[in-house]
């Protein structure tokens, strides 16, 4: 039986790559850091926490990666642990750098030490590419990190690249572009308004958000982890850009959201209202970055041509499927 270790398996990435995983018949070793209450709701949601087996995983920490590599033996390690709140990474730029780039060295270096043929798949991101030099960005668009995060992903990246080139590694990056789900974290753009509008649907609390001309490349995190296993599956280990190709503002994006329950709305500049006239959608400069990503969007015809890889959902499908969740989650509290 193939053994895979995913770094991260409480994050949303981890929760879906693990049910696609296990699916294929392939054995789970999930890597978690210490935690007063360790967080398997998605897993529990998922209904795959008990086939998983969980082993102490900090990306701070060389000597315990060492560590779970020799216990786990695996094939496959896929590194989606991250301090991945680029908002966050602002605040804690030197925890964000330890985690996000240290961390895939030290993941590395242990695979080199313990067994050099482990397959290993780094999760890079379109935050990369940042302040853009082309539309849309490929594998050879130029990195222009605008966070902390970014610039300790740009490293994570670069010395996964080098690990390969230098020791014939099987390591190889996802370039991912923004993907979301149900299992989303409550504090990206794209759930705190999924979550906020079942909300305002029971109390008529106004959404307060940041800059809503921001415009992303959103696909589903169900397709994105189909690709990793294609690009760990190849026989060639290289990088590839997985995204759906299509922009859409956060704007756009509330749109969509209130049509797909049916509600009434009008915008006054960035002021979203209820045909009641209630506030559905304010904004308050707190939530703005001190430097932003304006633009993404991805060209991902190599994984495409090389991989056969292909979104299944749609934005529209997404967004209906995050907030109908939202709102079932709501009824049940
Ligand atoms: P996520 O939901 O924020 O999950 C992050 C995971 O990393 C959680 O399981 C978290 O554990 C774990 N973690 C954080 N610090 C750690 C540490 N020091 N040691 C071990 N584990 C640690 O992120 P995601 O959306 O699933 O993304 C997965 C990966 O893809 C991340 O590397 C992210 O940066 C990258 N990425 C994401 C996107 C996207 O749109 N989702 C796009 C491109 C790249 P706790 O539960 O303990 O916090
Ligand atoms: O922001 C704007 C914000 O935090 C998207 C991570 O998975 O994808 C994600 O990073 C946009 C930004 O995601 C609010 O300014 C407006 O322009 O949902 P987000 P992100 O920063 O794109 C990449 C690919 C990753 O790799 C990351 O790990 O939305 N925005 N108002 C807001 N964003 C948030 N969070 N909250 C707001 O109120």
């Amino acid at each position: 039986m193939q053994k895979a270790l995913i770094t991260g398996i409480t994050g949303q990435d981890g929760a879906y790559l693990a049910k696609s995983l296990l699916e294929k018949g392939i054995k789970v070793f999930g890597g978690q850091r210490r935690s007063t209450t360790i967080r398997y709701w998605r897993l529990d949601e998922m209904g795959i926490t008990k086939d998983i087996e969980f082993v102490e995983l900090d990306l701070l920490d060389h000597a315990n990666i060492r560590r779970a590599m020799e216990k786990v033996e695996p094939d496959y390690v896929y590194n989606l642990a991250a301090q991945s709140f680029v908002a966050l990474s602002f605040e804690q730029p030197e925890l964000t750098t330890l985690i996000d780039a240290m961390g895939v060295l030290r993941c590395l270096e242990a695979i080199k030490q313990v067994n050099p043929k482990i397959k290993f798949y780094q999760a890079s991101s379109s935050e990369q590419f940042g302040n853009v030099q082309e539309v849309p960005q490929n594998e050879k668009t130029k990195f222009w990190p605008r966070s902390p995060y970014a610039c300790a992903k740009v490293f994570g990246h670069n010395i996964t690249v080098n690990y390969r080139e230098s020791y014939d590694m099987f390591a190889c990056c996802g370039i991912l572009f923004n993907h979301e789900s149900p299992h989303r974290g409550e504090e990206f753009v794209t759930r705190k308004i999924s979550k906020g509008i079942a909300s305002w649907l029971i109390n008529h609390e106004p959404i307060v958000l940041g800059n809503l001309e921001a415009k992303r490349d959103w696909g589903h995190a169900e397709d994105f982890v189909e690709g990793m296993q294609l690009m760990m599956n190849h026989e060639k280990p290289d990088d590839y850009v997985l995204a759906t190709g299509e922009v859409y503002s956060i704007k756009d994006f509330i749109n969509l959201a209130l049509e797909s329950q049916n509600i009434n709305f009008f915008w006054e500049k960035d002021n979203c209202f209820s045909e009641d006239k209630k506030t559905i959608i304010t904004t308050d400069k707190k939530f703005f970055r001190p430097a932003e990503v304006n633009l993404l969007q991805g060209d991902s015809s190599k994984a495409r041509e090389k991989l056969g890889w292909k979104p299944k959902h749609t934005l529209k499908t997404l967004v209906k499927e995050m907030i109908e969740k939202d709102i079932s989650r709501l009824s049940r509290i």
